[in-house]
């Protein structure tokens, strides 16, 4: 019977199978879909690219960002001091002047460079502790916007608390009503420990009613007596909403005793909340008030993934009041994360690779919708490497991405 030909053929991809070994393949797409991967694919096709062994595979995931800040470094003044908090104050007169146009122009131009460089599945942090709620609704509709190409989620973020103020509680339910996909938190920046632990509640009660996931900013922080995190596991062991639950940064778990973070361990994975670690901004904004010895701030990501614990990587910052540097490069990320991480060991360092792509995949809550498989929606990337050890040494350059079927060629 004749077939109807595939719209693209991808000849001789270096993809990796399900048990982590390196398999020559043919990728076939029709109508936004791979229709068939399999070492030698004889199909009529409308467009054939020859890979020549090249690495193939899923696209990077960024699972945590600040889009509304991206690329506002310098503006109204450069952070001196390097820490998260002069960060905040800096962004507070940045968010004053605001306007729609000006959020959905850095946001679009930051997806389009994020893009280009393979990634396609985006979370983004909105600041919602401003009264217009600009930083949100122009997420929104950027969501809308990029859709076709790549897929965005928009969680609200109470930047400056949910207690700071007392109109912030009320803008946060705002913002849900207007549709953002999660709900966020920042318990260690509340006025106290009880305001602390009364916004990780709040934010889960805001969750069930919304039925929207929760990823928060959580205990970003060198104080080793932040201690948010065990307030997020327990109410995700009550509620059951693990899987949709994500602690961000949680930077102080790198200052724990280790008798507490033993205990918190198993806890965490009666929990089966998902990590995100941002090792890029977080070497640089941690450890700031320490002389020497001086810490690295980053949470424990090599214990989380050998606990068996979902950890993904996110940039956070691409040029803004925390991080004036960043590209949005995820292997950038990978790269600083084995290092920081002390993941050199090849597992270990193929596992940084799984924390940009697969896990943060994860994280998202996109797997159904994600991977080289026949019948899933047709995302993928080809870099200039052999595999992900390859990749990640190399940063390597991106040849490919392909978005829903479709070859990107500028967005
Ligand atoms: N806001 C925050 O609380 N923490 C961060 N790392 C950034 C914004 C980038
Ligand atoms: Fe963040």
């Amino acid at each position: 019977m004749l077939q109807p030909p595939c719209d693209l053929l991808l000849r001789h991809g270096r993809l990796l199978t399900c048990n982590s070994l390196i398999e020559e393949v043919d990728v076939a797409i029709r109508a936004g879909r791979f229709i068939a991967v399999a070492p030698t694919l004889d199909l009529p096709t409308d467009q054939e690219l020859d890979l020549a062994g090249q690495f193939v595979s899923s696209p990077f995931v960024e699972s945590h960002i600040h889009l509304d800040s991206a690329l506002t470094a310098g503006e109204p003044r450069w952070n001196q001091s390097g820490t998260l908090f002069e960060g905040i104050e800096i962004w507070r007169d940045r968010k004053q002047h605001l306007t729609l146009d000006d959020v959905q122009t850095r946001a679009l131009a930051t997806l389009k460079q994020q893009a280009m460089q393979g990634v396609l599945f985006v979370r983004s942090h909105a600041d919602v502790s401003e009264p217009s709620l600009t930083a949100l609704r122009g997420l929104l509709a950027v969501r809308e916007q990029v859709k076709d190409w790549m897929t965005l989620q928009v969680v609200a973020f109470p930047q400056d608390g949910i207690y700071g103020n007392p109109q912030n509680e009320t803008l946060l339910e705002e913002a849900l009503k207007l549709g953002a996909d999660g709900v966020g938190g920042i318990p260690h920046y509340e006025l106290t420990r009880e305001d602390g632990v009364r916004s990780v509640q709040r934010v889960f009660e805001l969750a069930h009613q919304y039925g929207c996931f929760i990823d928060l900013h959580c205990d970003e922080i060198d104080d080793d007596q932040s201690r948010f995190l065990e307030v997020v596991a327990a109410c995700a062991i009550r509620s059951g909403l693990g899987a949709r639950v994500t602690a961000s940064h949680t930077t102080a778990f790198g200052s724990y005793n280790n008798a507490y973070a033993q205990k918190l361990m198993g806890f965490l994975s009666r929990s089966q909340i998902n990590f995100v670690s941002n090792p890029l901004i977080n070497i640089t904004l941690q450890g700031r008030a320490d002389t020497y010895p001086k810490r690295r701030g980053i949470t424990r990501v090599k214990e989380l993934w050998q606990q068996g614990l979902n950890v993904s990587l996110g940039h956070d910052c691409i040029q803004d009041p925390w991080y004036s540097l960043g590209t949005g490069n995820m292997l950038d990320v990978a790269h600083m994360a084995v290092h920081v991480c002390q993941m050199t060991g090849l597992d270990e360092i193929n596992a940084c690779y799984d924390m940009v792509t697969v896990n943060g995949a994860k994280t998202l809550n996109v797997v159904h919708d994600y991977g080289i498989e026949v019948g899933k929606p047709a995302n993928l990337i080809v870099l200039e490497a052999n595999d992900r050890f390859d990749s990640i040494r190399r940063r390597a350059p991106i040849r490919y991405v392909i978005s829903q079927g479709k070859v990107l060629t500028g967005v």
